[in-house]
């Protein structure tokens, strides 16, 4: 596999124009039900969590924004957090509301059978687009941990109804530059059955509410074996696929970094992007983040997460797309299957290199954080940090 000079050029201004997003929630002290191993140095606020994703933009140059959970990162005044992380180099992406951690919603959110919690849900869910008139966001990110636990613990078919006409009220709110991605998962915390199981349910709701409505795929979110790519490159097609929640699993919604437990799986998913137009930033598609680094140190983890989008993508662009339309055509599947195989097995770290320096980076991301000494001056300067999520 090899790219020509001007191929060559061409994936690397792909490369340049592909943003991928950090989650807030990942640079804050995260576990498992077992436990959270606390970290030193973990920013301690919402603007402290904006600092760190700026400092993975810093070195990576592919990082410009930043997810926010609320209300783990609740702010008095959400102008001057924007203006924050403006200053710091980086912007707000998607919000994403919580309607999954409060005692009110043991039953579900804007599915529970009591009509004040769904009311509540609601209403938290309008001001998240509030917030996004305030940070300039695009992406208002529902999910939703609504479910059931047992067979007959409430009707699936009511609950349907419910979730149809909670985020018919969202979707009328959205302003004409906004979206509502829906994120599908089909378990965990409901465990018998949950109210957006799967990208058909999520393809479905969206349909109906209309062409600001898009599905989120969180590549952790799915049986064992399932397709991602077929799910990706069906969606793509429609014009339904909002973006992605990138993150690893080995056995459920493991939350690890992207790239780690399946490197060729993303390679896949990332050939849908590039062959259905998904890399085009008019395709509106969002590469963002979803992760928990519970025992890694989080900057470097996402550092790597980032690269590791980077690498499966730039192995994508250098599929060679006429050799592959031209073995499909002569129905040479082995032919065929040696393009993708092909690419996947370049190594594309010294193109990577080669871009970085040209963007003025420092062509090896993790060496140069931890020489830069940001670990060691955080971790004197923050005292006491617990801001996570998961963890707070
Ligand atoms: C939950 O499983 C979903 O992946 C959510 O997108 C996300 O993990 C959560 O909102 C933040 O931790
Ligand atoms: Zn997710
Ligand atoms: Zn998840
Ligand atoms: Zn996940």
């Amino acid at each position: 596999m090899s790219a020509d000079h001007s191929d060559r050029a061409a994936v690397k201004a792909a490369l340049r124009a592909q943003h991928i997003e950090t989650p807030s929630w990942a640079f804050g002290n995260s576990g498992t039900r077992f436990k959270v191993f606390a970290q030193e140095g973990v920013p301690r606020n919402a603007y402290e969590k904006i600092d760190d994703a700026a400092t993975v933009h810093r070195f990576t140059g592919v990082a410009p924004s930043v997810a926010v959970h609320i209300p783990w990162d609740k702010v008095s005044d959400y102008a001057d957090l924007a203006r924050h992380a403006e200053d710091a180099g980086v912007r707000i992406g998607a919000v994403n509301p919580n309607v999954f951690q409060e005692d009110d919603y043991r039953l579900g959110s804007v599915c529970n059978p009591d009509p004040a919690v769904r009311r509540k849900a609601v209403d938290h869910l309008l001001e998240c687009v509030d917030i996004m008139d305030v940070t300039g966001s695009r992406d208002l990110s529902v999910w939703l941990a609504d479910g059931l636990n047992y067979p007959g613990q409430d009707s699936i078919a009511d609950r349907q109804a419910r979730l149809e006409e909670a985020l018919t009220t969202v979707y009328e709110r959205l302003g004409d530059d906004q979206r509502m991605l829906l994120e599908y998962k089909f378990f965990e915390p409901a465990f018998y059955a949950t109210d957006v199981p799967d990208w058909g349910t999520s393809y479905a709701h969206c349909l109906e509410l209309g062409p600001k409505a898009q599905v989120l795929v969180d590549t952790g979110h799915h049986a064992p074996g399932t397709n991602i790519e077929f799910i990706v490159a069906f969606l793509l097609r429609k014009g339904r696929l909002g973006g992605f929640h990138f993150n690893s699993r080995f056995y459920a919604d493991d939350d690890l970094m992207v790239g780690a437990a399946d490197p060729y799986q993303l390679f896949r998913i990332m050939v849908e992007i590039v062959l259905g137009g998904g890399l085009d930033p008019s395709s509106g598609v969002a590469f963002m983040l979803d992760q928990c680094h519970n025992i890694e140190p989080k900057i470097p983890a996402l550092i790597r997460s980032v690269m590791n989008v980077q690498e499966a993508t730039a192995k994508a662009l250098l599929v060679d797309t006429d050799a592959l339309a031209s073995a499909q055509r002569a129905g040479d599947v082995l032919g065929a299957n040696a393009v993708l195989v092909d690419a996947f097995s370049t190594d594309v770290r010294p193109l990577l290199a080669e871009l970085r320096e040209e963007m003025g980076l420092d062509p090896d991301p993790l060496e140069a954080y931890r020489r830069s000494g940001h670990a060691e001056k955080v971790r004197a300067e923050r005292v006491g940090g617990n801001a996570a999520g998961w963890g707070a």
